[in-house]
């Protein structure tokens, strides 16, 4: 008799004492089938609490980044190694020196979904989860936050200190289609709408709540509404399904990430067979991301 896909990961995931990490944004057969599944910071938390000797990161490759910044003496995984983030791919080091030579009194906040070699650069590191918390905690009254604007605009409504904001942007996110949010809303006018901070002011208008992933899923839990528009990636509407199946979701906008579409059950097992392709850094990169990567944990508490 064969084995199932899952069976046999299962079954080498055990051998390999490894831990499967899955994002919100993951198809539905890996979210199903990972030990945990959840937002960056969630993920980030797992990642450096784990006893496993082995992390599979079913997500992109900053997260998986991330992942080896936190515990550097697991093998960390990223079963498709070409799983890229065009947004973090956006902000280069030298650039951002010239920005923080131009605001010498800035402070640098990097959104989480950066290279390593840039979160080097940084103050703190922070996620769509916490941004505004870090913004508010680092003990200068300028900051400079990258790459996503969007993020960075809406943060900047909600604190007094000065905010310099880097001109980058998800292209999933950015990119959402507000004429078919607007259609979804007609559709399901009971329907409470939920839009990501990555998307642009012109979605956050027509919502009723702007948050991220794990924001959304708080917000569900304690409203009392039955019916939700989410505007973010696809991904997160069967993760809300999962949770909440007795309440309804529609995704809004056409948001969609082809990147987090490219782990598939079969190179999940492929990497746990032959244990690669593995996550490496330069040893002096990690420790200086893993200082922002840590203001960002202590912050969170
Ligand atoms: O922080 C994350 O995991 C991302 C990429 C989105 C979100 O809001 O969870």
């Amino acid at each position: 008799m064969n084995d199932s896909m899952e069976a046999r990961i299962d079954h080498l995931k055990r051998k390999r004492d490894a831990v499967i990490l899955a994002h919100s944004y993951q198809p539905p057969e890996i979210q199903d089938m990972a030990d945990h599944v959840g937002d960056s910071l969630e993920l980030s938390v797992k990642a450096s609490t784990t006893d496993a000797s082995v992390i599979v990161f079913c997500g992109v490759s900053f997260m998986a980044e991330t992942a080896h910044i936190l515990s550097p003496d697991k093998t960390v995984i990223l079963p498709e190694p070409d799983a890229g983030c065009p947004l973090a791919d956006c902000i280069e080091v030298p650039a951002l020196r010239t920005l923080q030579g131009m605001h010498p009194d800035s402070l640098t906040v990097l959104y989480v979904n950066s290279p390593a070699s840039v979160k080097a650069e940084a103050y703190a590191c922070c996620t769509s989860a916490n941004a505004l918390q870090v913004v508010e905690s680092v003990p200068s009254d300028e900051v400079i936050f990258a790459p996503d604007r969007n993020l960075g605009t809406f943060i900047s409504r909600s604190t007094k200190k000065r905010v310099h904001i880097w001109n980058g942007a998800c292209r999933s996110h950015a990119t959402a289609d507000i004429g078919e949010m607007a259609s979804r809303k007609e559709e399901w006018p009971d329907a409470r709408l939920l839009v990501h901070p990555e998307t642009p002011p012109e979605a956050w208008e027509l919502a009723d709540a702007v948050l991220g992933t794990g924001g959304m899923i708080r917000y569900v839990a304690s409203s009392g509404s039955r019916r939700f528009l989410i505007g973010t990636e696809e991904g997160m509407v069967y993760r809300l399904k999962t949770l909440f199946p007795e309440r309804e979701f529609m995704p809004a906008g056409l948001i969609y990430c082809e990147n987090m579409k490219k782990i598939s059950l079969q190179k999940v097992l492929l990497s746990l067979e032959r244990l690669e392709p593995v996550v490496e850094m330069d040893p002096e990169v990690r420790r200086r991301a893993g200082l922002a990567v840590a203001r960002m944990m202590e912050t969170t508490g």
